[in-house]
């Protein structure tokens, strides 16, 4: 638990003071509380991960709806917004996509502050490698869609490359040759957990509730087309869930990994398939890697923490699957890919792997705000770009339900796009290929 004050959002200490409390502890309050499950909210919120938790508090602290529930069948924080890989980013590759990102990267810029917690957040660049000329094409296009929204991206050669990361071999003898890269210097990676606590709090400050190992066992919807009266027509009521049945005015499906198994509860249909994504750590070491550094073609990324340990993602795993094994395929891989570009690692040892689970949709961009079920909303599908769209998507999720409308970032991320054909392609913009 955190130890400062509930009322926090606000509050100021001076260092003598943050001082003597930690060092008195006895008087830190939690920084959320527990509660009865009540009988009816207003907003219930299936999903305690950063996307959740952010709705809940921009609905308090935005619009004054503090009668929400925010329902986790685990804990706080346990699922995606705790297993990603810290990184945020701005340098996607439709303009929709670019607006969404950067607004959530702004809100991650003024998030100590806002929500006056330290999320550590290190803009030390995002620097993705071309090994092809195709890669340098399409980060050419990414580059020219990134410039014309304000947003800083460049193409660079090896030469500047190798002044950013010295580490990397640039020479151009190797199997993949670094021909180039997309750099992004606003990109970098922040402190997830503290991400997920920060929301928390400011969201229990205001009133919300939130409820831990309270699975959702259903969502009662009355007046569908669909079996049991549910899907298509129908009336978002409530939620049934280990604890006891809630009525709801509004039900928000903020899950990851199981997005589309709370999409049936309701009968909206969700086209999602769900697969592990796998990531590891080594042990620390003085820190020599100052940017994160991406590579498509090896399926490979990597930055380094505060701690000097190296943090590794890949590509999904090219399987749906609800299983969050890791795998001895994985490591060899991933070994022998950073290899390729940063032989000099090559004494360091791996300590730890883990998965998460990524919703993936067709075109590698969310599904967000209505649904035909009326009262029943989604946040859902983020594939491998949740956690850094959760500031932004709790936003705009909050805004949604309280104006009724769909809020303009929101507009090209609708179900039923996929039913008009009006496709958003992110694919091309993945930290790696999939
Ligand atoms: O898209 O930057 C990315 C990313 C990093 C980890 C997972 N996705």
């Amino acid at each position: 638990m955190l130890g400062t004050s509930r009322t926090a959002p606000s509050a100021k200490y001076s260092a003598g003071r943050l001082l003597w409390k930690g060092l008195r502890k006895a008087d830190w309050p939690r920084a959320w509380r527990e509660h009865d499950l009540r009988k009816s909210y207003d907003v219930v919120i299936i999903g305690a991960g950063v996307h959740g938790l952010a709705a809940a508090y921009y609905l308090a602290a935005n619009h004054g709806i503090t009668n929400v529930a925010v329902l986790d069948k685990g804990y706080l924080g346990g699922g995606g917004s705790g297993r990603n890989t810290a990184i945020v980013r701005s340098n996607y590759l439709t303009p929709e996509g670019v607006a969404f990102y950067d607004r959530s990267l702004s809100l991650y810029n003024s998030m100590a502050q806002d929500l006056n917690i330290n999320v550590m957040f290190s803009e030390r660049g995002h620097l993705t490698l071309a090994h092809t000329d195709a890669a340098i094409r399409t980060m050419r296009w990414r580059a020219e869609v990134n410039k014309l929204q304000g947003i800083d991206s460049e193409v660079i050669g090896p030469d500047r490359i190798k002044d950013i990361v010295p580490s990397l071999d640039t020479g151009g003898n190797s199997r993949y040759p670094i021909l180039g890269g997309l750099y992004h210097p606003p990109g970098g990676t922040i402190r997830h957990d503290t991400v997920n606590w920060g929301y928390a709090r400011g969201a229990d400050a205001y009133g919300v509730e939130i409820h831990q190992k309270t699975a959702v066992l259903d969502v009662l919807v009355e007046g569908g087309d669909g079996p049991g009266g549910k899907g298509p027509g129908g009336r978002a009521v409530g939620v049934r869930t280990s604890r006891g049945d809630i009525a709801a005015g509004t039900v928000l499906n903020c899950t990851a990994g199981w997005a589309s198994i709370i999409g049936d509860m309701a009968g909206v249909r969700l086209p999602i398939t769900t697969h592990p994504l796998q990531a590891a750590v080594t042990e620390p070491v003085k820190t020599f890697l100052p940017s994160v550094v991406v590579s498509g073609s090896l399926h490979v990324y990597v930055s380094q923490t505060d701690r000097g340990e190296l943090v590794f993602g890949a590509s999904v795993d090219p399987f749906a699957t609800y299983s969050m094994r890791g795998s001895l395929d994985f490591t060899q891989e991933l070994a022998s890919h950073v290899l390729q570009l940063m032989p000099g690692i090559s004494r360091m040892r791996l300590l730890r792997q883990w998965a998460g689970l990524c919703d993936m949709t067709p075109d590698y961009s969310p599904v967000m705000g209505f649904t035909p079920v009326e009262g029943f909303l989604c946040d859902v599908g983020w594939g491998t770009y949740g956690f850094k769209a959760g500031p932004v998507s709790g936003e705009q999720m909050a805004e949604c339900i309280a104006t009724s409308a769909t809020p303009k970032l929101l507009a090209p991320f609708s179900l039923d796009r996929f039913a008009a054909g009006q496709l958003v392609g992110e694919k091309g913009a993945a930290a790696v290929g999939h």
